[in-house]
């Protein structure tokens, strides 16, 4: 087999999200490894750095809508360097930054199966659904709204970025992990018919039955894309985000789920968001993302 090349785009920002921080991401998952773990596993790395934006200015909400220029500037160069990974053959690895920045990876992504024919599938990794709308948000932080984006339910210079608008559909997603969705943004994801695999479910199935119906129609043409947020992580085991959610999946059920995913043979591209070392203590939760990031890659603790 050929050596697979992942290139890592740092897009430090927090221009999306309700806490500062988000924006030492990239940095803190460098200082713990990953660059270096994934190399070990084989895998050519290119860090291409981190890309530039605007600064945060703190600023409320207008029209429901947080610093939109702003993340529509930091998703665009994400699109772009995204796009570029895309074309020359690589994996792109986003190290977010807050989650808004998947709009920006994953219409890029998107517009690079609709050239080359693959079937697109997100894994959306979190403790919300980020479905979020501007008359929904309880926050106006876009960091709720990139799913509902991506499938075309947001403002123009979001649902505009890439080639093809709306981007993708709800359809491609499999949502893991989900136990915190606002009152309005349930009847969206509902009405949507989002398929969610959220805590309860797991709690009843266990993480091996949830996730063997989460890839069960993955196949050769499938471009796997995972979005990767750390608050899909238990709190007590990940402290380092700034909207954590108790009940998440456990160490092993993280793994678990990180494995079966590597077992496809389909990862394609990645984000790594919400990583806040304002809350973090001694880089924990960076560790831990990189330790689960090498799973993904094909890490196993298998004997047999
Ligand atoms: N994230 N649903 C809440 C909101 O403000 O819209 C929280 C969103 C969190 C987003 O963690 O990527
Ligand atoms: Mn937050
Ligand atoms: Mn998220
Ligand atoms: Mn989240």
């Amino acid at each position: 087999m050929t050596q697979q090349t992942v290139s890592l785009i740092g897009a430090p920002t927090d221009i999306g999200a309700g806490h500062r921080g988000a924006s030492m991401g990239p940095e803190a998952l460098r200082v713990a490894g990953l660059g270096e773990r994934l190399s070990a596993r084989g895998l050519k790395v290119i860090d291409r750095g981190n890309l530039q934006g605007p600064l945060n200015p703190w600023l409320p909400p207008e029209n429901g809508y947080r610093h939109l220029d702003e993340v529509a500037a930091w998703n665009m160069a994400v699109h772009t360097a995204v796009r570029q990974e895309l074309q020359a053959g690589r994996i792109p690895v986003m190290l977010g930054g807050d989650h808004c920045l998947a709009i920006g990876s994953i219409s890029a992504v998107a517009d690079h199966c609709r050239d080359t024919g693959k079937k697109l599938r997100v894994l959306w990794l979190d403790a919300h659904a980020d479905f979020n709308t501007a008359n929904a948000t309880p926050s106006g932080n876009i960091h709720g709204m990139p799913v509902a984006c991506l499938c075309g339910n947001g403002p123009d210079v979001l649902t505009g970025i890439g080639s093809h608008r709306p981007s993708t559909s709800p359809q491609v997603f499999r949502q893991v992990g989900i136990r915190s969705v606002d009152e309005g943004e349930k009847k969206l994801v509902r009405e949507a018919g989002m398929k969610i695999v959220d805590m309860r479910h797991i709690d009843e199935v266990g993480m091996k039955r949830a996730m063997e119906e989460v890839l069960a129609d993955i196949d050769e043409d499938t471009h796997l894309h995972v979005s990767f947020d750390v608050d899909f992580l238990d709190p007590p085991d990940a402290p380092g985000v700034g909207t954590t959610v108790r009940g998440g999946p456990t160490y092993r059920e993280a793994q678990l789920c990180m494995e079966m995913i590597a077992d496809t043979g389909r990862l394609a591209s990645l984000d790594i968001v919400e990583l806040n070392p304002a809350y973090d203590v001694h880089n924990q939760t960076a560790e831990l993302a990189v330790d689960l990031v090498e799973s993904l890659f094909g890490k196993s603790t298998l004997i047999r």
